[in-house]
């Protein structure tokens, strides 16, 4: 369903995410990538407007955290307004109700009602420990009522027996009576279609649903038709006041604009999705995992995420004075290790960027050994407190000390002072430039 949206925006952040500093321009020039792209995968207009004018301000004035780029925290901000567009949280189906708690699917003919009743029976059964009873009030197409009780007794769910040319509104009494009699938990009405919207279908929704007062007014909505569907979904909210939606086909190649629009112009939560024909392909529908997918960048802003919660603030600002000073010790690379290592070192801050095969094999090539880290640790741990301070005055003798209580070869201490050196000049000359966002990624660097 977001394999396109998926490759525009893989595409889109591609070159934004290396890049080391971003002017408002480049913004710009990405997010109007961003809005065509929405545009191009059936996104609602205003939902794209929508996006975008939520999207620019953040991005734009991003603060920068360590160990990421400007491009790296634009993904984030992108990823949190999808969330937000998608609704936030997954609401739960609402069974709150005294029993039997009664559920409605509306919608149009062919959207899959008739099958997600039977998938929404059998999740309250395994989710809810409750017990559904399935009524079909569609006595106008042929075999339809036939179709839902087959369905239930195949997967073992109960159904209400037919009756012959008996109206919806009857139909509905007796599901009523026929559940209090066996203490069944749940009714799930799998109401009428209709072709197109239509005045005697909505009207006879609402007769139901004062009939039976379900806790739950669910549209049923093929996410296969886009704009369609949300147009359909916005007309039902008006006439009969939904509670929530259930996008069905999501499994299908369709362009994501249905999914994306739905929440926000009918302000109706998508609780479930549709994945297949199947009675288990049905899935909760959770707006993160979904804006994951449509970015095809979780691996980045989980990234952010955790060099958000991780980093110190006090020791970062610490490093910075350190930095600025010309102070720099071992002492402060000890913490830079650490928050690397607090972020599952080398190999957990590469495995969440994308492309990362492309990255581990550079890794193979420079011969990076993840030990590294731990073993730089463990060096700098073993020399004295004026020994960090002022590396220069480590000779031979405090070197074989050094070796002998950190497990490490003179060779690899070596290399570890040479590259402390390196970093500090480094170091030196960035902060002098004023940039002050790279430090992470050049220790990387600097473990080669
Ligand atoms: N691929 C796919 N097919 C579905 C899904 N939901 C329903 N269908 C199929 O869509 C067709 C119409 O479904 P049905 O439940 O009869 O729709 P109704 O007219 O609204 O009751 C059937 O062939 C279903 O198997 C879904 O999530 N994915
Ligand atoms: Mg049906």
């Amino acid at each position: 369903m977001f394999e396109n949206l998926t490759n525009k925006f893989e595409e889109i952040f591609s070159s934004l995410k290396k890049a080391p500093s971003l002017d408002e321009a480049q913004v710009d020039e990405g997010l109007r990538k961003i809005r065509q792209a929405l545009l191009e995968a059936d996104v609602a207009l205003p939902v794209a407007k929508e996006l975008i004018k939520n999207i620019k301000p953040k991005a734009i004035g991003q603060e920068i955290i360590r160990s990421t780029t400007p491009g790296q925290m634009i993904i984030k901000v992108v990823f949190d307004e999808i969330v937000k567009i998608l609704g936030d949280t997954n609401s739960e189906i609402n069974l709150n109700a005294v029993p039997p708690v009664c559920l409605m699917l509306v919608g149009l003919q062919g959207s899959g009602k008739t099958t997600t009743a039977a998938k929404l029976a059998k999740y309250i059964e395994k989710n809810n420990k409750k017990k559904s009873l399935l009524v079909s009030l569609d006595v106008y197409r042929p075999a339809a009522q036939e179709q839902l009780n087959i369905l239930g007794e195949k997967n073992s769910i109960q159904t209400l027996p037919i009756v012959k040319d008996q109206l919806p509104i009857d139909i509905a009494k007796r599901a009523l009576n026929a559940a209090s009699l066996s203490g069944v938990d749940t009714i799930i009405f799998d109401t009428a279609g209709r072709t197109q919207i239509d005045l005697s279908m909505m009207n006879e929704i609402k007769e139901i649903k004062s009939l039976t007062n379900p806790t739950e007014t669910i549209l049923v909505a093929d996410s296969l038709t886009g704009q369609v569907a949300v147009n359909v979904a916005q007309e039902f909210k008006k006439a009969v006041d939904l509670s929530s939606i259930i996008l069905t086909r999501v499994d299908g190649d369709g362009r994501g604009g249905a999914a994306l629009s739905m929440k926000f112009a009918t302000n109706t939560p998508i609780k479930f999705m549709g994945t297949g024909e199947k009675i288990e392909q049905f899935d909760v529908f959770y707006p993160d995992r979904i804006a994951n997918r449509i970015l095809g960048m979780g691996d980045v802003v989980s990234l952010v995420e955790k060099a958000t919660q991780d980093l110190d603030e006090e020791k970062i600002k610490k490093t910075e004075e350190s930095l600025k000073s010309g102070s720099f010790s071992m002492e402060d690379y000890l913490n830079q290790l650490r928050q690397m290592k607090k972020m599952g070192g080398m190999e957990g801050v590469l495995s969440m960027l994308p492309g990362v095969s492309k990255i581990k094999k550079q890794m193979d090539n420079a011969n990076i050994d993840e030990n590294i880290i731990k073993i730089n640790e463990a060096i700098i741990l073993s020399m004295t407190k004026e020994e960090r301070l002022d590396p220069k005055i480590i000779n031979g003798s405090r070197k074989k000390r050094i070796s002998s209580g950190s497990g490490a070869d003179t060779a690899t201490i070596n290399k570890l002072l040479k590259q402390f050196k390196m970093m500090t000049n480094m170091m030196k000359k960035m902060s002098k430039g004023g940039h002050k966002d790279g430090i992470p990624p050049d220790i990387l660097n600097q473990l080669k």
